[in-house]
């Protein structure tokens, strides 16, 4: 076997977003153009002899074929040992989760997310550092950058490797370990929740679905939910993952997971519903008739955290994304501890998970989590909600509206506006972004602007500097009106519209989430032209 030095010439584009590379499989396919990227990444990280690195992904169509020439890849270049999920699975936490056990330098996860899979779907391509954890921006550009210089790349001529069968095997002198892409995962959510209480829970009778979408965290919840908690055959539905996502859109929100809401509002609705992603990153938490806000789960997670042995001690600090609801801040301010605002990105929660500032973290994009890994992860999110359950013994409603009567309720909403004109979403923002000096203390309705920025974030630890992270609006009552252009869509482009009120009095904490928004939806539109600038009535998907 030998090592090829390959002539290759930069391909345009290959600047990684909100969360990796993300682009149509077609693009991928492009001779070369993976094969670009992997060996910017291995540029990046100077050689890797005698190091460790995670590869797997969330199965979606490409997820074998990429994996093989990524383990030449890393052959190549002088890597030592490379884990790998068995049938090139493993979902977004679990690579974390095997990065930080096995201490391994690094991880690739093969991923586009929640964006559809299939031949005429989305693949991507994400680096994780050794905290487990998405590359910082210092990373990722230096990738960026080495990927506009590329003269060659280099592969070795072996393999493939066997993905399916467990054990150890070489490639041209690396150690290439299939393992259990569940176990390690498994193992730290026992020591995290109080499996025991779970278990007599189900044992009574209690019942859930959970919706798997054909994704990744199929296997991931049948063997938790079902095997070692002992809920019923049949509690995880849609669990086996597909390589085009059963053709549906594997990104757990109302719109989306259609089918388990409908089950959820339906008669002889069982007692819990979830749903997650493709990549198991996502998570939904659904009631009798209800679906949890991800900003009021987050909330709700950090008032109760001590349910969990994982989290007995208590809560160190909050993390959220700017765009996320303030429930969480509430939460934090009674508990007396730090409430971060981030960018949006789960990259920005690591320096602040690693130096002990903050225990919990969550977007409004229906990602949570916690300090034990440095990604999102949404079977954790459904197993703090259980465990939850178990401990209070009360619905999801009850448990809501107990916290919505202490802290208040924030209706939120968002609204996508998909694949419109980048040229118009770019002017759009660039208006908006002009006429910030003039909007605070302007009066709309019975709102009054009390500050408007384009967010910039300081890292408190490593005093990095994100700026143009998205228009807030914030009216002098705590209401909020958010746009930013999506970092992860691959058409076009999403413009995200934000939209945030508060209510105080539990009289008034049933209204319809939209209703109870109108007057701030109408502001929108008026300060940003949104419908006119895109040409669209109204937005492609609400949540
Ligand atoms: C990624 C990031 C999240 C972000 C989300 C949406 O999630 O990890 O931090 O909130 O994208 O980003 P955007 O609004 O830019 O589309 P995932 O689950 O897609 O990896």
């Amino acid at each position: 076997m030998s090592i090829q030095t390959i002539p290759t010439t930069p391909f345009a584009g290959q600047r990684p977003g909100t969360s990796g590379l993300r682009k149509k499989v077609t693009e991928f396919l492009q001779p070369g153009y993976l094969e670009n990227f992997v060996e910017a990444i291995f540029l990046t990280l100077g050689e890797g002899a005698g190091r460790t690195l995670v590869v797997g992904g969330d199965g979606r169509y490409f997820n074998r074929g990429a994996i093989q020439t990524i383990l030449r890849m890393a052959a190549a270049h002088g890597v030592q040992r490379v884990l790998v999920g068995r049938g090139g699975i493993l979902s977004t936490p679990a690579v974390s989760c095997v990065i930080r056990k096995h201490a391994a330098f690094g991880g690739i996860v093969l991923s586009a997310s929640h964006n559809p899979g299939g031949p005429d779907g989305d693949f991507g391509i994400k680096y994780n550092i050794g905290n487990g954890g998405p590359a910082p921006e210092t990373l990722t550009e230096a990738m960026f950058a080495n990927t506009q210089a590329l003269t060659h790349y280099r592969i070795s001529d072996a393999g493939p490797v066997d993905l399916d069968q467990l054990g150890s095997t070489q490639l041209d002198g690396m150690a290439v370990e299939i393992i259990d892409p569940v176990a390690d995962y498994a193992e730290l959510m026992a020591r995290l929740f109080d499996f025991a209480a779970i278990r007599a829970l189900f044992a009574g009778g209690f019942r859930m679905r959970f919706d798997a979408m054909h994704a990744v965290s199929g296997p991931y919840a049948t063997t938790i939910l079902e095997g070692m908690l002992g809920a019923p055959a049949g509690t995880v539905v849609n669990g086996e993952p597909l390589e085009d996502f059963g053709g549906g859109h594997p990104d757990p929100n109302p719109v989306n997971a259609a089918e388990l809401i409908a089950c959820m509002d339906g008669p002889g609705a069982p007692d819990f519903g979830a749903a997650s992603d493709g990549d198991g990153d996502r998570n939904m938490i659904v009631g009798r008739r209800l679906a949890v806000t991800p900003s009021d789960s987050l909330a709700i997670i950090a008032a109760n955290a001590t349910v969990a042995p994982g989290y007995a001690g208590g809560v160190q600090g909050i993390a959220r994304s700017m765009p996320t609801s303030t429930a969480a801040d509430r939460v934090a301010e009674a508990l007396g501890i730090s409430c971060f605002e981030t960018p949006t990105g789960w990259k920005y929660f690591g320096n602040l998970m690693d130096a002990e500032l903050v225990t919990l973290c969550g977007e409004e994009s229906y990602g949570t989590g916690s300090h034990h890994i440095r990604e999102k992860d949404g079977l954790w999110a459904v197993l703090f909600w259980l465990n939850l359950l178990a401990v209070r013994g009360k619905p999801v409603g009850e448990i809501v509206r107990e916290h919505w009567a202490r802290f208040g309720r924030n209706y939120y909403s968002r609204h996508d506006y998909e694949a419109v004109d980048a040229a118009a979403a770019d002017a759009m923002m660039a208006a908006l972004r002009a006429q910030l000096p003039a909007l605070a203390g302007q009066v709309f309705g019975s709102f009054r602007v009390a500050l408007a920025d384009d967010f910039a974030y300081t890292d408190p630890v490593d005093h990095s500097v994100a700026t143009r992270q998205g228009i807030r609006i914030v009216m002098a009552d705590g209401s909020r009106i958010v746009f930013r252009l999506s970092g992860t869509g691959t058409e076009g482009a999403t413009v995200r519209l934000y939209l945030e009120r508060y209510e105080a009095d539990p009289a008034r904490h049933d209204i319809d989430t939209q209703y109870a928004l109108s007057e701030l939806i109408a502001i929108a539109d008026s300060v940003s032209g949104l419908r006119q600038r895109t040409g669209r009535d109204r937005p492609t998907v609400v949540t």
